[in-house]
């Protein structure tokens, strides 16, 4: 068959303003020439201002999507997002272990907009149940600050961290520097295979409303690369390069809204990887 693709998977929540969640993941897997599959976690009722309400599906409706999709679509590469709870954490995990999924885990904890995605004592669960199954983690500066237990400041500090969660945890690590960006660059910090590399783009400074999102994109742009087989280094390029161009060319909707929107040019040659 000439017209194959590859199948991945998103295991998120659904935005109702279309800029995270789910609908981004899908958004960047079409994109990327991917087909997406997507089994739903929790309803979060929002705007790119607020989160209104959140309904969390019962872990068996997850489980149950899980099971459909991966009993009929050969997936190789997901990515989890909001998880919501214990249960479900387990249920992904339970799943991903048995389908040998190879999986990208952003640990989305807290919204831009200051929103709990996931409830306290699943933080833990997602630690010592998720982590160790997964290839790569995502995780943003609260987030690290979270899973590290103390205030990163700096980006010596940001360092130590993604190599004691590689450590920990023995997944690559991508530290998202989004929430501290004091230059002309936007920054993250890779822990790959326990070596250090910054993954740099020119920062886009823009109203913080349009940078709803960027975590789901860079995660699933990550999924969707590794499942048309580039090396590792290629991937982070790849989806680097597509944040920064969702960003670039964001699009308004409204007269008050922009929101990002999958670039029409490639960035790759605005992104560098660099050992540290
Ligand atoms: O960006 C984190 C995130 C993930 N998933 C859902 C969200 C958000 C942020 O608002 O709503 C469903």
């Amino acid at each position: 068959m000439n017209n194959r693709i590859p199948a991945v998977l998103t295991i998120a929540g659904s935005d109702s303003g279309g800029g995270a969640g789910i609908q981004a993941d899908l958004r960047t897997f079409h994109t990327f020439r991917v087909y997406g599959c997507s089994v739903i976690t929790a309803v979060t009722a929002q705007n790119p201002c607020e989160v209104r309400r959140v309904d969390v599906m019962p872990a068996d409706s997850v489980k149950s999507q899980l099971e459909c999709v991966l009993d009929q679509f050969p997936v190789q590469f997901a990515k989890t997002g909001m998880l919501a709870n214990c249960e479900i954490i387990e249920c992904v995990a339970e799943l991903a272990e048995k389908y040998a999924l190879q999986l990208i885990v952003d640990p989305v904890m807290v919204s831009t907009s200051g929103a709990r995605l996931l409830e306290e004592p699943a933080v833990a669960a997602m630690q010592n149940v998720l982590f160790p199954l997964a290839r790569w983690i995502t995780p943003n500066i609260p987030e690290a600050e979270l899973l590290c237990a103390r205030p990163l400041k700096s980006p010596a500090d940001f360092a130590v961290a993604a190599q004691q969660l590689y450590e920990r945890y023995h997944c690559n690590v991508i530290l998202k520097s989004g929430h501290a960006i004091s230059s002309d660059q936007a920054v993250d910090i890779v822990c790959y295979q326990g070596k250090l590399f910054t993954l740099s783009s020119p920062a886009v400074s823009i109203k913080s409303n349009t940078a709803h999102g960027t975590g789901c994109t860079l995660s699933a742009a990550l999924t969707a690369n590794f499942a048309t087989g580039k090396n590792w280094q290629e991937v982070l390029i790849a989806a680097k390069a597509f944040v920064y161009g969702s960003l670039n060319e964001h699009m308004c909707v409204s007269d008050t809204l922009a929101q990002m929107y999958p670039p029409l040019n490639n960035y790759s040659d605005k992104v560098r990887l660099n050992e540290l």
